[in-house]
């Protein structure tokens, strides 16, 4: 079986709240605050250290972002708790993250003028899934009721282009026909709202993707995937140690540590050429340059981050037609950055023109496809 395999359709669901870099800005600072006086004394003799105050330009400046979407607004701004107020919910209801992933499949099957009764493989690919098992992904398969798979991948900022290369593989191959890709990236529980450097960098959202063959397709808006390409290196500048050996680690659960931490400009320096550079074999490797892109549908970490990488391949920066930025909107949403700006930035492609969707983040880890509309 060597049959031709599309992305055919693609969507985004917003959850429905917002912090703007104000409000996020006035409640850390207050946190702050309070906590320099309630510590006066251990940071005048120097046994504690004072927190430092966040600002608002600073992190448009740095990173692009303006705003990012919360699922659950309530708690994460209170600086009493500075984390989303979550309800527990039973067994038998649907979880947060299937709920996330369902809405957004929908879309997705919409998109790509599908029935859910038309997938048989569902994979939920995204930076953290709620809990190990079952896998949120037979929930979803369940909530939409489709015969076949699922199973969960979790691969940080590049769990949605890598999720994309197993079920380009899958249909390649014959193993499945019709595959559901969502990332119902669910970061906030997650965020360190106590830490200036990174209390600002994520937001909630949901994407999804549909992959099937040619010949199945009736998409009025679908690409042939040219080819897929994927790097890993280790790295521990971008880290979170929760798990479920937590549970037995004499340490506090909830520390610092286990929440995402990152060495941001060190990430910055080591992925930027490693990603151009990757983006370019990738191109080689299918015949193409870095001229011939219409777009680029790049992993949306960082503004600055786009602008160097689209730089550096191609000598001059890229418009924001050719590499659209979503972060002002959405901030980091991990693996679902480069899927936000595909969804909304590709419909006025026209047949043949080539484009590359990319990640790059924790792990190392870098993902890409390079997709020719048809
Ligand atoms: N307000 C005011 N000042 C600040 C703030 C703030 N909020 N934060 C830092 N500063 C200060 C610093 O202390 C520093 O001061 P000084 O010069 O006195 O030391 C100064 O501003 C400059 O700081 P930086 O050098 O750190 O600033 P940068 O310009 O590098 O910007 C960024 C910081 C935005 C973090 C930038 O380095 C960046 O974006 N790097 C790339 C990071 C990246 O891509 N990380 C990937 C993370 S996502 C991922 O991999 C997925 C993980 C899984 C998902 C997790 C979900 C929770």
């Amino acid at each position: 079986m060597n049959q031709s395999v599309v992305l055919s359709g693609a969507g985004v669901w917003n959850p429905p709240h917002t912090i703007t870099n104000e409000e996020l800005v006035d409640s850390y600072n207050a946190y702050s605050a309070k906590f320099n006086a309630d510590n006066a004394s251990a940071i005048a003799d120097g046994s504690v250290a004072e927190m430092p105050m966040s600002s608002a330009p600073f992190i448009q400046k740095a990173s692009g972002i303006k705003q990012r979407y919360i699922y659950i607004k309530d708690g994460a701004l209170d600086i009493e708790r500075m984390r989303p107020r979550i309800p527990k919910r039973a067994d038998d209801e649907l979880s947060h993250q299937a709920e996330f992933a369902v809405n957004a499949a929908k879309i997705a099957l919409e998109d790509a003028n599908k029935e859910a009764s038309d997938v048989d493989a569902v994979i939920v690919s995204c930076a953290y899934t709620e809990r190990a098992y079952p896998a949120i992904s037979i929930e979803v398969q369940q909530a939409l009721e489709i015969e076949g798979f699922g199973f969960d991948m979790l691969v940080a900022c590049s769990a949605a282009t890598f999720a994309l290369q197993r079920a380009y593989e899958m249909v390649k191959a014959g193993t499945a026909k019709c595959v559901l890709v969502v990332n119902p990236e669910l970061t906030s529980p997650q965020v360190n709202y106590k830490d200036r450097d990174s209390h600002f960098i994520f937001g909630d959202v949901s994407t999804a993707v549909i992959i099937e063959g040619a010949e199945t397709c009736t998409s009025e808006h679908s690409y042939d995937i040219l080819g897929t390409k994927a790097v890993t290196q280790f790295s521990n500048n971008i880290r979170s140690n929760f798990g479920y050996v937590s549970h037995a680690i004499d340490d506090e659960v909830f520390n610092p540590d286990n929440l995402f931490h990152q060495n941001g400009r060190g990430v910055f320096k080591e992925v930027c050429p490693m990603a151009a550079k990757h983006i370019e074999d990738h191109l080689n490797e299918v015949g193409y340059t870095p001229e011939d892109l219409t777009r680029w549908w790049l992993h949306q970490a960082n503004i600055n981050m786009n602008l160097l990488i689209s730089k550096r391949l191609l000598g001059r920066d890229a418009t924001i037609e050719e590499a659209p930025i979503v972060l002002d909107e959405y901030a980091n949403t991990a693996s679902a950055g480069s899927i936000i700006a595909f969804t909304k930035y590709h419909k006025d492609l026209v047949s043949g023109n080539v484009g590359v969707i990319c990640s790059f983040g924790a792990g190392y880890s870098i993902g890409s496809l390079v997709i020719k509309k048809r």
